[in-house]
């Protein structure tokens, strides 16, 4: 598929070497699998501003969540997987699945990608380091069976020579090993990028076709626009470090951006009404209601007549 031009993307620098930066755990992620986290609440960006420009909830919390362009639209939206059936929505908004289909059993890894680049991502299934390749969202057997890589490998997915076809790449480390075809075969090539322990995302980042790394520590991102070794070429800070963060192309401009999902913010308690200080035998008692319900909700029952932060007085 042809890709918007380039658009520069703002940074906080213009390059940055990788290596000098501490390593700060997050969850692991990159395109192809699982976006991994937990909750129903997704908050894509289409640019690196500080707030999503489109918020919704589809699914459970936690649900298992993959992203895609499943109607070949130019857009990616989510798809939830339960077991073995996946459920379908064509749209970043809140609403209920618009198709469902079964494929694979319970227990399979499953990766999406473009593989026959019609432009519609379809469903992989891995089995250690056979590939069953599916390029249409229905049952039935696969369409490709490749072998790439060693069993215990992660592997990541993108169009790496830009053809518009997705492929295989698996990371050892820090070094990561590309195949340009959907078939069985060895690497075309390898280069390294970030750290070992560097949780990684792949996507369009400047809209030129072709797919490259971002390796994220905490909630700074390492963007490199080739699949070469080298240093970042933009660097740019995006949410929280607790996020769970995936990347996709959400509006169809040709370049991939990021987009974050978080679960619900606990259950807040509901503070009594009806609550006032003949309820409590001592000031002390009264201070710890107090002090429970004041941070969210103010002086609820008026326990502190002269607003000293200190509740019923005139108890003992
Ligand atoms: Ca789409
Ligand atoms: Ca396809
Ligand atoms: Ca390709
Ligand atoms: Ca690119």
């Amino acid at each position: 598929m042809h890709r918007t031009p380039l658009r520069l993307i703002t940074a906080t620098a213009a390059v940055a070497a990788v290596a000098c930066v501490t390593l700060q755990a997050s969850p692991a992620t990159a395109q192809g699998g699982d976006v991994g986290g937990r909750g129903s609440t997704f908050y894509l960006n289409d640019s690196y501003t500080g707030t999503a420009n489109q918020v919704f909830t589809y699914g459970d919390t936690d649900d298992v969540v993959y992203f895609g362009d499943w109607d070949g639209d130019g857009i990616e939206t989510p798809l939830i997987r339960r077991g073995v059936t996946f459920y379908v929505r064509n749209s970043n908004s809140s609403g209920a699945a618009q198709s469902t289909f079964i494929y694979g059993n319970p227990g399979d890894v499953v990766v999406t990608g473009d593989w026959d680049g019609n432009g519609t991502d379809t469903l992989a299934v891995r089995r250690g380091a056979l590939y069953y390749v599916k390029n249409s969202m229905t049952s039935g057997p696969a369409d490709v069976v490749m072998g790439y890589g060693n069993p215990d490998d992660t592997v990541l997915v993108g169009d790496w020579d830009g053809n518009g076809t997705d492929t295989l790449a698996v990371r050892r480390g820090n070094a990561y090993l590309v195949r340009d075809v959907i078939s069985t075969g060895v690497a075309d090539y390898t280069f390294a990028y970030g750290d070992p322990g560097d949780t990684v995302l792949v996507g369009d980042w400047d809209g030129n076709g072709t797919d490259t790394l971002t390796v994220r520590r905490g909630n700074r991102y390492f963007l490199r626009n080739s699949t070469t070794s080298g240093v970042a070429d933009a660097v740019l800070d995006y949410g929280n470090p607790t996020d769970t963060a995936f990347s996709g192309d959400w509006n169809g401009d040709g370049r991939d951006t990021l987009g974050v999902r978080r679960p619900p913010a606990p259950a807040r308690p509901v503070p009594p009404a009806d609550v006032d200080c003949a309820n409590f035998p001592t000031q002390q008692q009264a201070q710890w209601w107090f002090d429970a319900y004041y941070p969210m909700w103010g002086d609820i029952a008026g326990l502190d007549a002269d607003h000293d932060l200190r509740a019923c007085e005139a108890l003992p």
